[in-house]
């Protein structure tokens, strides 16, 4: 079994990096079987609650205010369409909810309000997930109590090119975040995007960065940049989609027992290039017609594809839940019903 390391060097992340294609993969895969079930497929529902108008410069993102790129920005949604939404995106098959939201951090007047959500669709028997920006320390207790199970917050390049994409806040910012949302209990949910002109030196120090924190995140989403036009990074020259399929079997070997989700840009993807990133290791991917703001498969493609790859949903991994031990049941029961849904 490959041992987890926390020690890892850029030097040994790059050399994976630039190992020929086939002794990458085969490396990835086997790192792969030895800690999860190749065939299993974890599926989360994005929804954005809070769209646009965000203060932040970061470079790739449509919902910053300050681009013009047709996103209006618009309020907080309430509390009965995001539950709706959820109830939808269970009902298709999705066992993890992510809530979105455009905010540099959310105020404290918006974190009951969050809380609220999180209570109503962890109720429903899924596992939930948000996304809000830096949170304090207290912010990520109150979430952690309303049952937040995941907090998504992406190093998303690598230290040195983090300024080149983002001026209003610090790596620094983002590691503060991940270290309150550890502190309070929660899991991290953290990657990256690739794509946006980085070498393959950029590649490997992001995934050295996210392979050397205190904790390996339990799910790394890859991002492959969706290019917005008006944000400064639209008409960046396109990835090589084999160096796409090397950065995901290179985080699948740093990171062996953590979720490697296959997140933006597989709207832009060929089947078979999702096919070989499964292959290397990816085992997510955002299920349902829309990330944020930005296009994802049809959900009927992707069942097709599951279909065709002998793929299944995988059951969520729920055990406990400290508030209430009788959930643990209900969520065996729902994610063996999601797993027929996606699987038909
Ligand atoms: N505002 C919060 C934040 O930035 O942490 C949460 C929402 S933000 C949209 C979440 C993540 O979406 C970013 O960290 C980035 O990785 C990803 N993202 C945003 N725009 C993207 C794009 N055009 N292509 C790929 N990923 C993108
Ligand atoms: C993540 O790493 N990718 C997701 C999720 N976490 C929040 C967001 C992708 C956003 C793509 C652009 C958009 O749809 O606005
Ligand atoms: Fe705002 Fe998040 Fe987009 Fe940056 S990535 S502009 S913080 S919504």
């Amino acid at each position: 079994m490959s041992a987890i390391r926390h020690d890892w060097t850029r030097e040994e992340i790059h050399a994976l990096l630039d190992l020929p294609f086939a002794d990458l993969l085969d490396r990835a895969h086997r790192t792969h079987r030895e800690h999860h079930d190749p065939n299993a497929v974890q599926v989360s529902t994005l929804l954005s609650i809070k769209t646009g108008g965000c203060p932040e410069d970061c470079a790739y993102c449509p919902q910053a205010a300050r681009y013009a790129t047709g996103v209006k920005a618009e309020k907080l949604m309430p509390l009965d369409a995001v539950v709706a939404r959820a109830k939808q995106a269970k009902a298709a098959g999705a066992t993890r909810f992510c809530m979105g939201a455009a905010w540099r951090s959310p105020k404290d007047r918006d974190v009951p309000k969050v809380a609220a959500m999180i209570r109503e669709v962890r109720a429903l028997g899924m596992e939930t997930c948000a996304t809000l920006g830096m949170l304090t320390a207290d912010q990520a207790v109150t979430l952690r109590e309303a049952g937040l199970d995941y907090y998504n917050h992406n190093l998303d390049t690598a230290p040195e090119d983090y300024g080149d994409i983002i001026t209003t806040r610090d790596v620094q910012d983002r590691l503060d975040t991940l270290g309150h949302v550890r502190d309070a209990g929660m899991k991290t949910c953290c990657g990256g995007i690739v794509g946006m002109g980085e070498s393959r030196t950029g590649r490997a120090g992001l995934l050295h960065a996210l392979a050397t924190l205190p904790e390996h995140p339990q799910s790394v989403p890859i991002n492959r940049l969706v290019q917005v036009e008006g944000t400064p990074l639209a008409g960046t020259a396109l990835l090589d989609p084999f160096e796409f399929v090397r950065t995901v079997a290179a985080a699948r070997i740093a990171m062996p027992a953590s979720m490697v989700r296959l997140s933006a840009g597989r709207a832009e993807m060929s089947d078979e290039l999702q096919a070989l990133c499964f292959f290397a290791g990816a085992n997510s991917i955002f299920y349902g017609e829309k990330l944020l703001t930005t296009g994802n498969p049809d959900v009927i493609a992707d069942q097709q594809l599951f279909n065709r790859l002998g793929i299944h949903a995988m059951q969520i991994e729920v055990t406990r839940d400290d508030h209430d031990p009788r959930t643990v049941h209900a969520d065996i029961v729902e994610s063996c019903a999601a797993r027929e849904t996606v699987a038909a």
